[in-house]
């Protein structure tokens, strides 16, 4: 191995290589050498630096499991000839993308670092080139030859999370992401701070990948006042394999007769619950007031601290694995990558 580590760079997308359409006024995803001829600080970068790029760019509202597909594919096929990836995606469903990729790469241990920007590598006040060089420089990490981050991870503006527990939390701010229940695993100020201690443990087992994602999924939000005859015809969808359910609070939903009697019959039909809350930090605690009692009772299974976007693609990727329903719902409760406490 080369003393300097080779890092893969994957360009899918997103605002980070976009420019301005003269004619629309709108962003659109332009061509990835070009992006690249606008930051010549990364030849100063200590390591190796390869590219590879979709296609066709797209922007990240366009994002689904093919280009997850696409994406795993990418990292696994090169993955013995390089110490690390940085994947620059749209952040609009960057968490999405990023958690799902956590639960489709087993085994990982070397890091995976998503990053992106809110405003063009192209403009001036661009937030672009420091999120994409210290995600580089992270993904370069080593210690005693071996990558120091062997997961998952999101960076943006001065921050690594893991993945899987990040959410974008803003549409204007450069701050664009939060991980409410987990703290940041480095920090970048004068120097990278790396909280060893937070970081996953590599468990030394052959990476294995996982593509068949089961999308059939109802994120069912609760808001008051919600009708019966709208739940009962979402949770009627014959499609459906999978349910993932908002709740308020701690995991609490309205006690009304009907739709504790909706969710204990689709649970019935073989379909999971899950519950997680609509707060952005804090855990489900099934249960703890009487209005969760009765979920409980039934069979619902707690998300705990699990963001919504980990909830659905863990489900996701757990509905491909196809396990009896008493194993799916301690699978679902059990930290597989870290997305949940
Ligand atoms: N719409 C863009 C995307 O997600 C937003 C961004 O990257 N800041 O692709």
């Amino acid at each position: 191995m080369s003393a300097k580590p080779n890092i893969l760079l994957v360009y899918t997308g997103g605002t980070i290589g976009m420019i301005k359409d003269y004619e629309t006024g709108a962003l659109k995803a332009f061509d990835f050498d070009q992006l690249l001829q606008n930051i010549p600080e990364l030849r100063l970068l200590d390591c190796n630096i390869s590219t590879s790029s979709f296609d066709i760019p797209i922007d990240s509202s366009n994002m689904n499991p093919e280009y997850w597909n696409e994406l795993c594919e990418m990292i696994v096929s090169n993955y013995d000839d390089y110490q690390g990836f940085v994947v620059l995606h749209g952040s609009d469903t960057m968490s999405y993308t990023a958690s799902a990729v956590s639960f489709m790469l087993e085994n990982l241990d070397k890091p995976v670092i998503f990053t992106g920007s809110q405003l063009p590598i192209g403009d001036l006040r661009t937030d672009a080139k420091e999120n994409l060089i210290t995600a580089i420089q992270i993904a370069g990490l080593q210690k005693r030859n071996k990558p120091i981050v062997q997961e998952v991870c999101l960076y943006f503006e001065y921050k690594l999370y893991r993945a899987n527990r990040t959410t974008k939390v803003s549409a204007e701010h450069f701050e664009a992401f939060d991980s409410p229940n987990y703290p940041a695993l480095i920090t970048s100020g004068v120097h990278l701070t790396v909280h060893e201690e937070l970081l996953l443990k590599t468990n030394r087992k052959a990476l294995k990948v996982h593509k068949n994602l089961v999308t059939e999924i109802l994120l069912l939000k609760m808001y008051p006042g919600i009708p019966k005859s709208v739940v009962l015809a979402m949770l009627d969808i014959s499609e459906i394999k999978g349910v993932v359910m908002e709740t308020y609070g701690s995991g609490n939903t309205t006690t009304e007769g009907w739709f504790v009697e909706a969710i204990k019959s689709t649970i019935k039909k073989g379909i999971p619950v899950v519950n997680v809350t609509q707060c952005i930090g804090g855990s489900v605690q099934m249960g703890n007031y009487e209005t969760s009692v009765a979920l409980k009772k039934i069979g619902v299974i707690s998300g705990a601290d699990i963001t919504s976007e980990a909830a659905i693609t863990k489900m996701m990727y757990l509905l491909g694995q196809k396990l009896g329903h008493k194993v799916f719902k301690s699978v679902y409760e059990t930290p597989l990558r870290g997305e949940l406490t």
